[in-house]
């Protein structure tokens, strides 16, 4: 058979805007005057036509804080709606909603330096040797002063390669491992009592509601042998310090804030949470997404993380901004999506996502953004979503040649400088945004990203005390920082450990969330079960990493265990047809021990070759809006050899 072309696609940065006259034509050069005139144009449009709610954003969360901040502040100022999100969706949402729950705030309770000083790390459903690299070296450097770690994983993961144990459990039981490790947990005595009576509500309930989960059924369902999960009970329990973290192994499920929960029950049982070395740590993905969020380009949040239901919350930032704010919560952007399927959503501001093949189901992704009425994509290239725009917008690359903050999962807010000169016309994202606020009427004095931060420090007190000067002196500071002059706490939520608890409302409830095994059935039409993720080569949906191809970064294949390769005939190199019950692709073979029978991996890096998201499945968790990309059913076809 013929060999087929690999060599992941080359994307060239935007120089210039480009418009297209009529739906349909062909995209081409335009001034900044007439792209910016078209664009406001149409949202101007689709706001007089149909409603502000028929527009939406998709804000950066590779860009900086600040122009997430002027990017929330264009839709709930310029536009008058809420319906503002972006990627933190596809992979954190499930861990803000379950944090939120819990613990009143969405943020993960630690800092990366504590990892080096706890006894006891478990990486559940997180690849960071791939994904996480500098705080897999955190990691290690833990591991050197004597922590234990422990890897739950699917398959024997690079990071499961360095832990002590691996328990590889069967995709989307995860909720039963949590289960028979907290009854184990309880049968033993080693949970924390005087934690759990103090700091905690549902303790009873949780008892009973894990009691079914013995080892024996727990192996049975999960696949995971009795003996690995007492081990780890009894090691997570009997840990004077032990860190919890997760990562889309746990949240990219149709019911991912109740994996959140399960996990979570775990630390209130043994009291490791809101101390020094303990605690629970979902590790974000995007640079900036813990940013994003932060900053209100959420559709139930407004900056600082305040509660757009909150009346006094609301008042402040209509004051501040002399404007009405719509008492309701925006779209996600999941039911961005939804609500363009029923024709609600007409216009959509897309500033450097790439929805277009990063959403499960994207052949229906990709339909439904076509339809739009009016679509403007602001990027630093020319992506498969930006191809489909009316408008497309050249922006800067906030990592390299823009001013401002950005925030990491430890919830440190670092500086971000200018070093590169951009290309061509490429203009900074909170200039271009700016400067449609100003077509549309509001003109807004923002000089630099400082006059940006400054506005937002005043109007949230978990930022406040973060100037410029400060977090130039700290090398960072970490939210909440409320005073100009004291230094924050690493960790959060050290309250819990108050023998008199002041607030009794405020204890941690424990979460009674049942066992759902993933939707997408495996059956005999479609025997193997299909998980998505990443290598350590590549980012995301390939525009910032591709166009190179090298024998460690070989391209998009399906991988198989040894014995299903051999059940199938197939051999390494071997082309394919992958079948789900939404779509098809070709792919090559690649063969790894990593992966048990029945279970197959794939990437989101080459979507351009193979565009694994037609297989996935968009079925999403009801609270959070986050789909099962972790669980899909297909078949492998042999194709003819010709
Ligand atoms: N090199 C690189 N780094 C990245 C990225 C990248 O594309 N490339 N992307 C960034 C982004 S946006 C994110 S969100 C993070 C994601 O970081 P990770 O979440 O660590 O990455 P994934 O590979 O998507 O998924 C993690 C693991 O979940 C496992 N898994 C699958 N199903 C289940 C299950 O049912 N239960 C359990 N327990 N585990 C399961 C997979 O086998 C996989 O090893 O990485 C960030 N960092
Ligand atoms: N099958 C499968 N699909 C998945 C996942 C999975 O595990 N499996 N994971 C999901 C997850 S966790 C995520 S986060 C999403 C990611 O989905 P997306 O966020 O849609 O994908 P990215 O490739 O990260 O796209 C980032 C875009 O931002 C642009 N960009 C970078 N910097 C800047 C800047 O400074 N300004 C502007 N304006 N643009 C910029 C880049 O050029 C790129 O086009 O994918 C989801 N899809
Ligand atoms: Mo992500």
């Amino acid at each position: 058979m013929k060999k087929r072309d690999r060599t992941p696609k080359t994307y060239t940065r935007l120089t210039h805007p480009l418009v297209r006259d009529e739906k349909g034509g062909p995209l081409r050069q335009a001034t900044w005057d007439e792209a910016l005139e078209r664009a406001s144009a149409g949202f101007r449009e689709a706001r007089e036509t149909h409603g502000p709610d028929a527009f939406a954003m998709l804000s950066c969360a590779r860009a900086t804080n600040e122009m997430n901040y002027v990017a929330q502040k264009f839709t709930r100022v310029v536009m008058g709606t809420n319906n503002v999100d972006s990627c933190n969706r596809t992979c954190h949402a499930p861990s803000v909603a379950g944090l939120s729950a819990v613990f009143g705030s969405g943020g993960g309770t630690s800092s990366y330096a504590e990892v080096e000083h706890t006894d006891l790390i478990v990486m559940w459903g997180s690849n960071a040797r791939f994904a996480h690299p500098i705080f897999f070296h955190h990691v290690l450097k833990g591991i050197r002063n004597g922590a234990r770690m422990y890897a739950v994983d699917p398959r024997r993961t690079s990071t499961a390669e360095w832990a002590e144990g691996w328990l590889g459990l069967n995709v989307g039981t995860d909720i039963p491992l949590a289960h028979a490790i907290g009854r184990e947990i309880i049968h033993a005595e080693l949970y924390n009592r005087a934690f759990v009576e103090r700091a905690t509500t549902g303790f009873e309930e949780y008892a009973a509601l894990v009691e079914p989960w013995t080892l024996g059924l727990a192996e049975k369902v999960t696949g995971v042998p009795a003996p690995a999960i007492r081990e780890l009970a009894h090691a997570y329990a009997r840990a004077e310090r032990a860190q919890m973290c997760w990562t889309l192994g746990i949240t990219e499920h149709h019911n991912g804030t109740d994996n959140v929960r399960a996990l979570i029950n775990l630390s209130l049982l043994t009291g490791h949470v809101g101390r020094y070395g303990a605690g629970v740590q979902p590790l974000r993905g995007q640079n900036n997404v813990q940013g994003g969020g932060d900053m209100g380009a959420i559709p139930n949040k407004l900056p600082g993380f305040q509660d757009i239901l909150d009346d006094g919350h609301r008042r402040k930032f209509e004051v501040a901004w002399d404007t009405v704010i719509q008492p309701r919560n925006g779209m996600t952007l999941t039911e961005m999506f939804e609500a363009m399927e029923h024709g609600d959503l007409r216009a959509v501001y897309c500033i450097g996502e790439n929805p277009a093949q990063s959403e499960a189901d994207s052949e229906q992704a990709a339909r439904r953004l076509a339809a739009l009425d009016h679509f403007v994509v602001q990027d630093i290239f020319l992506t498969k979503t930006a191809e489909m725009a009316d408008v497309v917008l050249p922006a800067t690359a906030a990592w390299a040649e823009t001013d401002g903050t950005t925030t990491n999962s430890e919830r440190r807010v670092q500086r971000v400088r200018a070093a590169l000169t951009p290309p061509g016309e490429a203009r900074e994202d909170i200039d271009i945004i700016c400067d449609m606020a100003r077509r549309l009427g509001h003109d807004w004095k923002f000089e630099d990203s400082e006059t940006v931060w400054n506005e937002l420090r005043a109007l949230s007190p978990d930022h406040f005390g973060m100037t410029y000067d400060r977090l130039e002196e700290h090398q960072g500071l970490q939210w909440p920082c409320p005073d100009l002059a004291e230094l924050p706490t690493s960790y959060l939520h050290g309250r819990l450990w108050e023998t008199e608890l002041a607030d009794r409302g405020r204890l941690a409830p424990f979460g009674l969330v049942q066992h759902d095994p993933p939707v997408d059935l495996t059956d005999e039409e479609y025997p193997i079960r299909l998980t998505t993720g990443r290598r350590l080569d590549s980012y995301n949906t390939g525009v910032q990493t591709g166009s190179f191809a090298s024998p460690l970064r070989r391209g998009e294949y399906l991988e198989l265990c040894p014995e299903d390769a051999e059940h199938y005939g197939v051999a390494v190199g071997q082309e394919v047809r992958v079948v789900s019950r939404r779509g098809a692709v070709t792919a090559p073979v690649w063969v790894d021990p990593a992966l048990r029978p029945g279970l197959a991996f794939m990437t989101m890096h080459f979507p351009d070759e193979v565009d694994t998201n037609q297989l996935t499945i968009e079925a999403n968790c009801p609270i959070a809006g986050t789909a099962e990309f972790k669980a899909s059913a297909i078949r492998v076809e042999r194709l003819e050899r010709s």
